[in-house]
């Protein structure tokens, strides 16, 4: 595979500073050297340069940096259209805000080669406001939305080219849901599998549901992995952490199952940030995962799809 890796230093969507330093961290950690030592060809992409602001504005007074994230939304579309076409993107965050452009742009490629596009939403939470809805006003919380076509960006937001199923959005490792959240995951249609489904089920058997669903359409598939998707004793570098989350093992089983499918197209690795981590661990993690999601593994085993 020919992975390139890309660094978003972007801060503005959450509400504690550090998630700039998400991309050093990751690369500290050894994410390149995780890849080709996999077989992997990695082009190291470097960061993007923070975006040239445009004014705008939102009557909810209680939205943070506008300007800041339209114009990361309107760059990440970009970048992320023009590398997904030979390759795969790996995009180091920053915050989640990011994946309202990664998404976009991959979208935009997929409508372009006639595959339907899948989104694998890994996260304790949501991120379904709207603009109207958010009382935070942290734009890390209306990423789905904004890529789902949900009312209410325009004018803000770059207009959105390709639209993401609603239907085509798988979230695992749910358990912080706004009421203006809840009401969107019903309205959407959005599959949902909360902490109580992976309890009740195992990760796996709704994972495979997932995959089985997006090979039969033969499509593509891009993840958001959210660090707070685990659970914050293994992954406490995450400004809004939520107890009960996902374990290591459920994470890497997670991502090996999706590395057998071969489906994943490209990649967002999101929220990590770095001044609240212990001696690197959480950075180290999702190296872990990652190289997982890429071929590491324990013990070769018979070929199977997933
Ligand atoms: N729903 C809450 C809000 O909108 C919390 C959002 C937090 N989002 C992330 N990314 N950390 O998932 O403020
Ligand atoms: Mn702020
Ligand atoms: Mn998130
Ligand atoms: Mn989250």
């Amino acid at each position: 595979m020919h992975c390139k890796l890309i660094g978003v230093p972007i801060q503005e969507g959450a509400s504690r500073l550090g998630c700039e330093m998400g991309p050093s961290a990751l690369r500290v950690a050894g994410l390149e050297a995780a890849l080709s030592e996999l077989g992997h060809q990695v082009n190291e992409l470097g960061n993007l340069p923070p975006p040239a602001l445009q004014p705008c504005s939102h009557p909810n007074a209680a939205i943070h940096h506008l300007p800041e994230i339209a114009a990361w939304t309107r760059l990440l579309d970009e970048v992320a259209y023009r590398e997904s076409g030979d390759g795969m993107p790996i995009f180091l965050g920053g915050d989640h805000a990011l994946s309202a452009g990664t998404v976009a742009g991959v979208a935009r490629r997929a409508a372009e080669t006639g595959r339907p596009l899948f989104v694998l939403w890994l996260d304790a939470h949501t991120d379904l406001h709207s603009l109207e809805t958010t009382e935070s006003g942290n734009l890390h919380g209306v990423p789905v939305a904004y890529f789902t076509g949900q009312a209410g960006f325009a004018g803000s937001f770059p207009p959105l080219a390709a639209p993401v199923d609603p239907g085509n959005v798988c979230m695992i490792g749910i358990r912080s849901v706004d009421p203006a959240e809840r009401e969107a995951v019903a309205r959407t249609g959005i599959t949902v599998h909360d902490m109580r489904s992976i309890d009740e089920h195992g990760v796996a058997a709704l994972l495979r549901g997932f995959l089985e669903k997006v090979a039969e359409a033969d499509g593509l598939l891009h993840v958001s992995l959210d660090v707070d998707f685990l659970d914050p004793a293994v992954a406490p570098a995450v400004g809004t952490t939520v107890p009960g989350g996902a374990s290591f093992r459920e994470a890497h089983l997670v991502m090996e199952m999706l590395h057998d499918s071969g489906l994943v197209s490209s990649l967002d690795l999101v929220e990590l940030n770095p001044f609240l981590d212990e001696r690197g661990r959480t950075a180290t993690l999702l190296v872990d995962l990652t190289a997982s999601l890429m071929g590491r593994k324990v013990l070769d085993r018979p070929t199977r799809s997933f």
